[in-house]
């Protein structure tokens, strides 16, 4: 009974055990998930909706609790990772701004920080061997308030080598650029739902009950 136990205290601590924390400017994202949370909310990685439209991904997802972020959400997610420049929450305002202007790809730097918490949509090998190769996370995502029936996109580019030609790496927000039948094989969905809204927490509480109960009788047994 007692290796039982144990089985079941290592089963449920596992997940826990292996898996890694990202964080960033209030941001966080454990490595064994596919949820990024802050600023109140949860966003599911973008590449988990890489290549769906705006409707697929909600007809997927919206039954999990999950919404298309809108363009308030979007400019305090870029706004607080910190690119540089100020992100407007207008659904009919693009902005842009230059990550950076050098090439060293250190996990500090926050390309490589937004990579690693909302995942790459994209990746293309240069044209010569051994170019820097174009890397992206991209997503849709909008209110569509103005009803015309357009929706925006939203990208982190790490610098890249196109041709020999340097590119500088960037974070950019274009307006009305799609419908919401749209799907491209490069870009995610930008869905978010409420901080705390979780579909595995019960699973681990009712673990975790079951494993409260086997201790129980086993010492009962004892006894
Ligand atoms: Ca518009
Ligand atoms: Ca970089
Ligand atoms: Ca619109
Ligand atoms: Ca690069």
């Amino acid at each position: 009974m007692k290796k039982i136990i144990s089985v079941f205290f290592l089963f449920i601590l596992s997940p826990i055990a292996n898996s890694a924390l990202i964080e960033h400017a209030g941001y966080s994202y454990d490595d064994t998930g596919n949820v990024v949370v802050g600023g109140g909310l949860e966003w599911l990685r973008w590449d988990v909706t890489d290549g769906q439209s705006i409707d697929q991904a909600l007809s997927t997802f919206g039954s999990d609790g999950w919404r298309l972020a809108n363009n308030v959400d979007m400019a305090n997610l870029f706004n607080t990772f910190n690119f540089g420049m100020s992100f407007d929450t207008d659904e009919n305002t693009g902005s842009y701004g230059w990550t950076e202007k050098t090439d060293d790809e250190g996990a500090d730097e926050l390309d490589r920080i937004f990579f690693a918490m909302f995942g790459i949509t994209v990746t293309n090998p240069g044209i010569n061997p051994g170019d820097d190769p174009f890397e992206m996370s991209a997503a849709y995502f909008g209110d569509d308030a103005d009803g015309d029936g357009k929706y925006n996109d939203a990208r982190v580019v790490d610098d890249f080598v196109n041709k020999g030609t340097p590119s500088f790496g960037l974070a950019m927000i274009s307006a009305d650029v799609v419908s919401s039948s749209h799907a491209h094989t490069n870009m995610g969905i930008a869905l978010v739902r409420t901080e705390g809204y979780s579909v595995d927490e019960p699973t681990t509480f009712w673990l975790f009950i079951f494993a409260l109960v086997a201790l129980y009788s086993a010492k009962k047994r004892k006894n």
